[in-house]
C-alpha cells in the first residue's frame, strides 16, 4: 500500500473546492454567448486569462513570471537546487468554441497543487513548477505546440516570422501585439535543458473511463500525429454558360477528396483516424463555379510507419483525382509530431497514488495530443485522465464530473508530494 500522505485533509478539500471555483472562473475569459470558450494565441481573452493567472499563482505564493512567447511559470522553489525541477501545467488556449477544461483544467489543478503543497508542507526538496503553456490547439495559426515546443526547443522563435493567421496577421506581429516583443528571434533563449520531468493533468477527450467506470487514466502512450492543409486550384467559371464537361470544378475535386479520406480510414481500421476539421471555398458564390479550395487533414495513429504510409497512400490517390479532374493540388504539412511512450516510473507512481486515495484507475493511450507529447523525448513524463461524460470534446458540451476534476487533483498532489518531498 502506498503511504498516504500526511495532510490535514480539510485543507486538501479546501483546494480542491478552490480548484473548482477557479476553473469557472477562467471559463469566463472568452466565454462564447452562445455556449464553451474560445480563447485563441494572443488575443485579448487569451491575454486576460494568462494575466489572471499570474495573479492567482502568486496568491498561492509561488514565484510567477512569463517566458519570451507568453507561457506563463509558478515555481514552488525547492532547497536542493542539484534536483533537476519537475514542471506540471497544461495549456490555455482553446480550439473555436470548445469546452472549458481542455487545458484549463490542467493549469488550473497543477497551480492549486503547488499552492496546497506550499501550505501544508513548504518548501520542497526539489522546485515544482506550475506551467500554463500559450498555446497548444493551432487553432488560430497552422501550427501547434507553440507554448510547450518553445521551451522543448521544438518550435524556434523563427517560425513566428513565417506563419500568418486567416487575416495575414503573422504569429510575430501577434506576439508582438499582446507585448511579448521577442526581439532575438534567431536565439533560441528558453530551451530549458534540466527538466527533471513533466506531469500532465488533463480530461481523456475520449469515452473510455466513462465507459468503463474509472476515475483516473494513467496514459501509456500519446499518438501521433501529421496535420496538413491541401490546396485544389482549378477554374473559376460563370456557372451558367459553362457546360459540365468542360470544368475545374476545385470545389467538386475536394469533395471527392474529402469523401476518399473517409473510406480509405474507414478500410484501414483502428486506431488510425483521418479528418478534414476545415474547408474553404476562395471567393464561393452561387452563380461561379468554384476555382480555388483549401481543407484541413489531421491524420493520428499509435504507429508511427503506418501514420506515414497512410499519408503517403492518400495524398497519391488526392493527386490521382486531381490529375483526372484537370485540377493543381499543393499540400503543406503543419504539424508531424510522432507517438510518444510516457514513463513508467511516473505512472507506477499515479498508479499507487489512486490507490492510496481509493480512485478506480485503469491504463490507456491518448487520441488526443498533449502537451506532454513534447516532453516525452527529453525527460520522464506522464499524463493522468479524468472521464469526459460521454466523450465529448471541443465542444461547449465538454463537461467533467467535480468528484472526477477532484479526484484526478488528489491524485495529482500525491504523485507531486512524492516527487517534490520524498
Ligand atoms: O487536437 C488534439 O488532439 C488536442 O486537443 N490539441
Ligand atoms: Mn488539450
Ligand atoms: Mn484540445
Ligand atoms: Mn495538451
Amino acid at each position: 500500500m502506498a503511504k498516504r500522505i500526511p495532510s490535514s485533509l480539510d485543507l486538501l478539500s479546501q483546494f480542491g473546492e478552490r480548484m473548482l471555483e477557479v476553473l469557472e472562473e477562467l471559463s469566463l475569459y472568452g466565454a462564447d454567448p452562445e455556449g464553451g470558450v474560445t480563447r485563441l494565441l494572443y488575443t485579448e481573452p487569451w491575454l486576460q486569462a494568462q494575466q489572471a493567472l499570474v495573479s492567482k499563482m502568486q496568491q498561492l505564493g509561488l514565484e510567477v513570471g512569463f517566458d519570451a512567447v507568453g507561457n506563463v511559470f509558478g515555481k514552488l522553489q525547492g532547497n536542493e537546487t542539484a534536483l533537476k525541477p519537475i514542471l506540471t501545467g497544461s495549456h490555455i488556449d482553446t480550439v473555436k468554441n470548445g469546452g472549458k477544461y481542455d487545458g484549463a483544467y490542467g493549469v488550473v489543478a497543477s497551480m492549486m497543487a503547488l499552492g496546497y503543497l506550499k501550505a501544508a508542507y513548504g518548501e520542497p526538496r526539489r522546485t515544482l513548477e506550475a506551467v500554463s503553456f500559450c498555446e497548444e490547439e493551432g487553432s488560430r495559426f497552422p501550427l501547434a505546440y507553440w507554448g510547450s515546443g518553445h521551451v522543448t526547443g521544438a518550435r524556434p522563435l523563427t517560425l513566428a516570422a513565417e506563419i500568418a493567421d486567416h487575416a495575414g496577421i503573422t504569429l510575430l506581429e501577434a506576439m508582438r501585439q499582446a507585448g511579448f516583443d521577442a526581439a532575438n528571434l534567431g536565439e533560441h533563449p528558453a530551451k530549458r535543458e534540466q527538466i527533471g520531468g513533466y506531469l500532465e493533468i488533463h480530461i481523456e477527450q475520449g469515452s473510455v473511463l466513462a465507459y468503463k467506470h474509472k476515475q483516473i487514466g494513467v496514459v501509456t502512450a500519446i499518438v501521433g500525429q501529421i496535420r496538413l492543409t491541401v490546396h485544389v486550384t482549378g477554374s473559376s467559371n460563370h456557372a451558367g454558360t459553362t457546360p459540365m464537361k468542360m470544368r475545374k470544378d476545385a470545389l467538386a475535386g475536394a469533395a471527392e477528396m474529402v469523401a476518399l479520406t473517409e473510406q480509405m480510414a474507414l478500410e484501414a481500421g483502428e486506431p488510425l483516424v483521418a479528418t478534414v476539421g476545415r474547408l474553404e471555398v476562395k471567393r464561393g458564390t452561387s452563380n461561379v463555379v468554384p476555382g480555388d479550395v483549401m481543407f484541413t487533414l489531421d491524420i493520428r495513429h499509435t504507429d508511427e510507419p503506418e501514420m506515414r504510409m497512410f499519408c503517403v497512400r492518400l495524398l497519391t490517390k488526392l493527386e490521382e483525382i486531381a490529375m483526372r479532374r484537370g485540377l493543381t493540388i499543393e499540400t503543406v504539412q503543419n504539424l508531424h509530431a510522432s507517438p510518444v511512450a510516457m514513463h513508467e516510473g511516473i505512472s507506477a507512481a499515479i498508479e499507487a497514488a489512486c490507490e492510496a486515495g481509493g480512485f478506480r484507475s485503469m491504463r490507456l493511450p491518448s487520441g488526443a495530443g498533449h502537451d506532454a507529447q513534447l516532453f516525452g523525448p527529453i525527460c520522464p513524463s506522464a499524463m493522468i485522465f479524468v472521464p469526459s461524460v460521454a466523450g465529448i470534446s471541443h465542444s461547449p458540451a465538454e463537461f467533467t464530473e467535480a468528484d472526477d476534476l477532484v479526484a484526478g487533483f488528489q491524485t495529482l498532489v500525491h504523485v507531486l508530494y512524492q516527487y517534490g518531498y520524498g
